[in-house]
């Protein structure tokens, strides 16, 4: 903590600060609050440097999102400079540090409990995407390859490859290698492989078109106000120019579902076609306008794409030894594995069922 009060010192903050403490427990970044002897309170957050190659390039695409947004007369947080002038401030053992303002009397939710914050968030993702719409700028690909599946097939073979050449990667519990233990899994990710790669060389050719994109628009990531409507996204570490239909995907695996992205019980995991109804109700409200014919015929699959690819990273994390998202408990990984695969093969049975939801929602616009 004692390091997250002498960075704060770096920021351009003119109330007194009076305490710095941590926030939250994020999966990649370490938070924290900084109150001041005013209203306005600020966040900190150490970006973590092995997750964000570029953060330089990472901060510039924050600042010209939140800039536009506010240009637009939007709500947003906003960056605070450092005292150099730049969006971040790199300490001694080469970390990077940025700053920005905390918007008061927001809150945010770990889980959609009821419908009406379904469609709230609805609204929220597709005001984020319609707001970016007419952003003329270019924005760095900071995290190459995110949402693309060719690069996670690559990542994945890798990642086989090496726990192939290791003998020493036993589970302890059972004296069978992660890799023996998940072969099925890892049938299930070669058996749609093709069918991912055609959605993506849509987005490769043009036919779906880039745009700017969230990449990250769980629910925790849009901040509410009291009567439970969204305020703004937060967390824009992934801003780039994808395709908005990842943003919709994304937060269809993530508000669809009744239970966490790590349930255990997967037999309780399903992609609810109301909630399924009520976010693209709130999504559309905010998005039909700017959306295109193409990306209307391929929005359904999209959350088969981006849970399938989650699927396929948190598998590959626990094949890896647990490298990149932080776990709570051993197996954690393969738990979250295992539950988003359940949620795609209920997606996959629905998606006749959710291309409809969709279509009856554009004959309204
Ligand atoms: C990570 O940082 P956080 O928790 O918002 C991850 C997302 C995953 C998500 C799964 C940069 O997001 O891609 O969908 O976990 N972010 C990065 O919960 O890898
Ligand atoms: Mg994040």
């Amino acid at each position: 903590m004692g390091d997250a009060q002498l960075i704060v010192t770096h920021f351009c903050i003119p109330e007194h600060v009076t305490r710095v403490a941590a926030l939250g427990e994020g999966f990649i970044n370490d938070t924290f609050l900084v109150q001041t002897s005013a209203k306005q309170q600020y966040i900190l957050q150490r970006k973590n440097r092995s997750v964000f190659p570029n953060i330089p390039g990472m901060m510039d695409n924050i600042n010209k999102v939140t800039s536009h947004i506010l240009s637009k007369g939007g709500t947003t947080f906003s960056l605070t400079a450092t005292k150099d002038g730049t969006w971040y401030h790199r300490d001694p053992d080469g970390e990077y540090w940025a700053c920005f303002t905390f918007i008061p009397d927001t809150i945010t939710f770990e889980h959609a409990e009821n419908m009406d914050l379904v469609r709230a968030g609805g609204q929220g993702v597709g005001l984020f995407n319609s707001r970016m719409a007419d952003f003329e700028g270019q924005l760095e690909d900071t995290l190459p390859g995110f949402h693309n599946i060719s690069y996670r097939f690559d990542q994945f073979a890798g990642s086989l490859n090496l726990a192939r050449s290791r003998s020493s990667d036993m589970n302890e519990s059972n004296g069978i290698s992660r890799l023996e233990e998940v072969s099925s899994l890892v049938e299930e990710v070669y058996g749609r492989k093709e069918q991912m790669e055609i959605y993506w060389k849509l987005v490769l050719s043009g036919t779906i078109p880039r745009r700017v994109s969230h990449n990250d628009t769980k629910l925790s990531n849009f901040l509410f106000d009291k009567d439970r409507q969204v305020v703004c996204a937060i967390d824009l570490d992934t801003v780039m120019q994808t395709t908005v239909l990842f943003d919709f995907g994304d937060a269809i695996r993530s508000y669809s579902n009744p239970f966490p992205e790590d349930h255990p019980r997967l037999e309780e995991v399903k992609m609810d076609l109301e909630r399924f109804s009520a976010f693209s109700q709130g999504y559309l409200s905010k998005a039909a306008g700017f959306l295109n014919k193409e990306e209307k015929t391929h929005q359904a699959f999209s959350a088969l794409y981006i849970t399938y690819e989650q699927f396929l990273r948190f598998l590959m994390d626990y094949i890896d030894g647990d490298t990149y998202y932080r776990t709570r408990y051993p197996g954690h990984n393969l738990v979250r594995a295992r539950s988003q695969l359940a949620l795609l093969k209920s997606m996959e049975a629905q998606l006749p069922a959710m291309q409809q939801v969709l279509s009856e929602i554009f004959n309204t616009h």
